[in-house]
Order: C-alpha cells, then sequence, then structure tokens
C-alpha cells in the first residue's frame, strides 16, 4: 500500500490499521509538530475507545532501560497481555530533542526487532508540541492505541521533572536501578520512588544487589503505601535473566489495577491532568499575544511609572482576555 506523501490523517489511520508501515510514523510526526496537524491527528485518535496498556520503564542514564525494554518486547511478542502480540516502543529522551546519539543507540540495541512487523519502535521529540512532552506523549500513545496496538513501552530517562512525570503517567511505572552503593538513595532523589509500581535492580550480575534491595526495602518500609508495596524484581537485561518474572510482575500489577477500578479512575485523572495542561498552554500562548498589544504596552508603562501594582496591572490585562462572566 502507498500512502500519499500529503495524505490527510483520516486516510494515514485507514493506512496505518490496515498495516501501513509508513502512515503510522506520519502520524506520530504530525503529533511532534504541533499545531494543527496534531489536532486533527487527536480529533481521530481521541474519538477510538481503544487504550493500549502503557508501560513506563525509567531510571538514571545507563541503567539498561533500553536493554530492558528490548527484552520486554520479546515478551510482549510471545506472551502479551490479552493474548495479543503486538507492541509499540516510544523511547523519550529529553537530553537529546533532535535525535541525537543517545536515541541512535537505542535504535541499535532494538535492532532486533527492526523487520518484525509486529513491533513498532520510535524515538519521539517534542519540536512545537503546544504542552511539550506531557501531552505529546499521551497523544503519541492515543495513536498508537488507535490503530490497534495493545501494549507500549514508553522508555524515559529519570532525570528532570517532566521526564519523572511523563514517565509516571503510564499505568505500569518501572523503576531502573542498578547495585551498588547509593543507587537506591540517588533514585530516590531523583523523585522516582514515589512514582514506582514496581523496582527492577538490573546488571544483578554485578556485586551489591543484596544491599541495594535492602535499601529500596527500608525506603518503602518508610513511605506511604496505599494497597499495592511494589514488588523488586532482579534482572540481567543483557542476558535476559529475570525479565520473565518482570514482565509477570507487570501481569499482576495489571490485575491488581483492573480489580480495584484504580485503572479507570488513574486514566480518567491523567486525563484531567492532559487537559489542565492544554488549557495552560493554551492561556499562556494568548498572553504572549497579549503582550504584543498596545493595550499591554499602556499597562506596562503604568506599571513602571507606579500608578499600577503588578497586582492590578495582571487584573487589567486578565480582564481584557478573560473577561468575567
Ligand atoms: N553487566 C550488565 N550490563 C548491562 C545489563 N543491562 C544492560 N547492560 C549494559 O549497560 C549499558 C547501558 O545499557 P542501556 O540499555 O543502553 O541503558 P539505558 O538505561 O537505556 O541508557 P540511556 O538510554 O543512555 O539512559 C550497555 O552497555 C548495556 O549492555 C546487565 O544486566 N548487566
Ligand atoms: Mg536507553
Amino acid at each position: 500500500m502507498v500512502t500519499r506523501r500529503n495524505a490527510d490523517p483520516t486516510t494515514l489511520f485507514d493506512a496505518a490499521r490496515a498495516g501501513d508501515r509508513v502512515a503510522l510514523p506520519r502520524l506520530l510526526s504530525l503529533v511532534e509538530r504541533g499545531g494543527e496537524g496534531a489536532r486533527a491527528v487527536a480529533a481521530i485518535a481521541y474519538r477510538s475507545t481503544d487504550q493500549a496498556y502503557t508501560v513506563g520503564i525509567t531510571g538514571a542514564p545507563g541503567a539498561g532501560k533500553s536493554t530492558l525494554t528490548d527484552q520486554l518486547i520479546v515478551r510482549a511478542r510471545t506472551r502479551g497481555l490479552d493474548g495479543s502480540d503486538r507492541v509499540a516502543v516510544l523511547a523519550i529522551d529529553p537530553s537529546s530533542p533532535f535525535s541525537g546519539g543517545a536515541i541512535l543507540g537505542d535504535r541499535v540495541r532494538m535492532q532486533n526487532h527492526a523487520l518484525d512487523d509486529k513491533v513498532f519502535i520510535r524515538s519521539m521529540a517534542t519540536r512545537g508540541h503546544l504542552g511539550g512532552l506531557a501531552v505529546a506523549v499521551p497523544d503519541a500513545v492515543r495513536v498508537l492505541s488507535a490503530v490497534g496496538i495493545p501494549v507500549v513501552l514508553l522508555e524515559t530517562v529519570g532525570v528532570g521533572q517532566q521526564e519523572v512525570s511523563v514517565a509516571a503517567a503510564t499505568d505500569t511505572t518501572v523503576v531502573v536501578v542498578n547495585p551498588g552503593w547509593g543507587d537506591a538513595i540517588q533514585a530516590n532523589k531523583a523523585g522516582l520512588l514515589e512514582i514506582a509500581d514496581l523496582f527492577v535492580i538490573n546488571k544483578a550480575d554485578r556485586p551489591g544487589a543484596r544491599e541495594t534491595r535492602r535499601d529500596l526495602d527500608q525506603m518503602l518500609d518508610l513511605t506511604q503505601l496505599g494497597d499495592w508495596r511494589p514488588p523488586i524484581v532482579e534482572t540481567v537485561a543483557s542476558s535476559g535473566e529475570g525479565v520473565d518474572e518482570l514482565w509477570t510482575a507487570i501481569g499482576d500489577h495489571r490485575a491488581h489495577l483492573a480489580g480495584t477500578g484504580a485503572l479507570e479512575s488513574s486514566r480518567r485523572e491523567r486525563l484531567a491532568r492532559e487537559f489542565h495542561q492544554i488549557l495552560v498552554a493554551r492561556v499562556e500562548e494568548r498572553i504572549d499575544t497579549l503582550l504584543g498589544d498596545d493595550r499591554a504596552a499602556a499597562v506596562v508603562a503604568d506599571l513602571a511609572a507606579g500608578s499600577l501594582d503588578p497586582y492590578e496591572a495582571a487584573d487589567r490585562l486578565l480582564g481584557a482576555m478573560l473577561p468575567e462572566a
């Protein structure tokens, strides 16, 4: 099947659902670029009731996230969550938004699946997307869901606040740490402990795994937990050891969420947060427009002259943008 270069989103969706390998990347490019194209794609994607199960894999740089993801692809293919064998991976690297070295590395590491048409792998940048990663990623997941992909693995480097919140915005969040003194403590400092549904001690072939487990257990003991205590799984991603157990643990967490109704409620909360992000981004955009206006110049002049305080100035300007009902 050949999709025209300038095909509209509806045509691209139809083609992607029919298995066209070119249509899906194009839809995701539209999402990344933002603007009208992204809106047109969202208008279709969000009408679909299909929702992929999302698994976030996060941790410090070099923890083995890509190697682990590569292994999880194999499990998703052979032991899919609902007997399905399709899977997508979104690799998000905030430090290299324009396809830098790390992303290239991920591609190479997942090369084993390059010819498998049931596996879709994509690095994501946000370029012009209004609302940034926090909105672009859920949009991309919706697109993947709408074309019938049942499982999406999301690799994110857990560094900044935004990356951590993207990683957390998944059904199951896997936090990867390594053996060795202080790794679990670093993860805690980075805010990763709070978001973990599951811990992986990867590189368990190296010394110190037992100490890391003890650190994690101690920290969990000090944390207010709900009705789910994050299990700790040891893996050697480079050999595949422990990955079956990890996949089982992911399935257990999913069953727990589904059984308690938390899956539905947390998805609703995430959608509300996404909506909030979009509103904030939109209002910010309007503020920028407003500040370029003559009226804004007058308000700023009054502010500088001392005849207005900043709060009055804000009232004045917002009154022009959001007239009170
Ligand atoms: N010894 C050992 N090495 C591993 C294991 N898993 C991964 N590695 C190696 O660790 C290095 C980093 O692995 P990646 O999978 O790229 O780690 P990452 O977390 O994706 O890295 P970034 O995406 O750059 O943050 C590679 O050289 C892997 O081969 C493991 O279980 N044991
Ligand atoms: Mg990686």
